[in-house]
């Protein structure tokens, strides 16, 4: 099995997307952040970095790395394909106005994951197309973290989910007291940014998550 299959192999089972943003967080409590996430036991860490310079970014992106184990949750790093193969990242996020699929796994590498943000049931269809490993969905609802987006709202997870294959991860004003209605709507893969980074226990707060995340198939 080559590593890209193995890595969409682990993607296949992941529920549970955990986001390093330095929004939220001191970038240099990134490697332990991330140590209580891996601890935690999410399926995948994304580091999103709209704030710093590259140099800082693939930094703490190494400094990531060596916290997680290799058979761990898969590290994505949000834009810059050009920095994931010496980061050693698993995979790389894109948007919308980013670069093309293509593009990107050209600059990160050929066994790398491609992951990319949807905000609409043409764009979710069109990534699949595209060649998108997995796809992101949201914001659900309006969310600080992303503040110029109009939420999609929660019919829009069963629309994906009947047209698309790939793994779709529910985003965007996610958090424990809006969980249930997001798993109620068909989401059964879900990124939590905020809630998590402030939530002052992250094991504790992953542990409720991943409880709830258990009642659905
Ligand atoms: N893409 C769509 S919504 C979003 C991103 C990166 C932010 C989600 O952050 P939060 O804090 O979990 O609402
Ligand atoms: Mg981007």
């Amino acid at each position: 099995m080559s590593l890209l299959e193995q890595r969409r192999l682990r993607l296949s089972f992941a529920r549970f997307y955990a986001i390093v943003d330095t929004g939220y967080i001191s970038p240099d409590d990134a490697p332990a952040i991330t140590r209580q996430l891996v601890q935690s036991g999410v399926d995948l860490i994304q580091l999103r970095a709209k704030n710093l310079p590259l140099d800082r970014i693939a930094d703490i992106g190494h400094r990531m790395r060596s916290v997680i184990p290799w058979s761990g949750p898969l590290f994505i790093l949000n834009d810059h394909p050009e920095l994931v193969s010496n980061m050693g990242a698993d995979g790389i996020h894109v948007g919308q106005d980013d670069l093309p699929v293509a593009e990107a796994r050209a600059q990160a590498g050929e066994e790398v994951l491609v992951g990319k943000s949807t905000h609409a049931l043409d764009q979710a269809i069109a990534a699949e197309w595209e060649g998108a490993d997995y796809i992101g969905v949201g914001p659900l609802f309006a969310t600080p973290t992303k503040p110029d987006y109009v939420p999609v709202g929660l019919a829009l997870i069963r629309q994906v989910r009947e047209r698309v294959h790939v793994p779709q991860f529910c985003i965007g004003g996610v958090n424990e007291e809006t969980l249930p209605n997001v798993l109620a709507a068909g989401a059964r893969r879900i990124v939590i940014v905020s809630a998590l980074l402030k939530s002052g226990d992250i094991s504790a707060y992953c542990q409720r998550v991943r409880e709830r995340l258990g009642q659905y198939a």
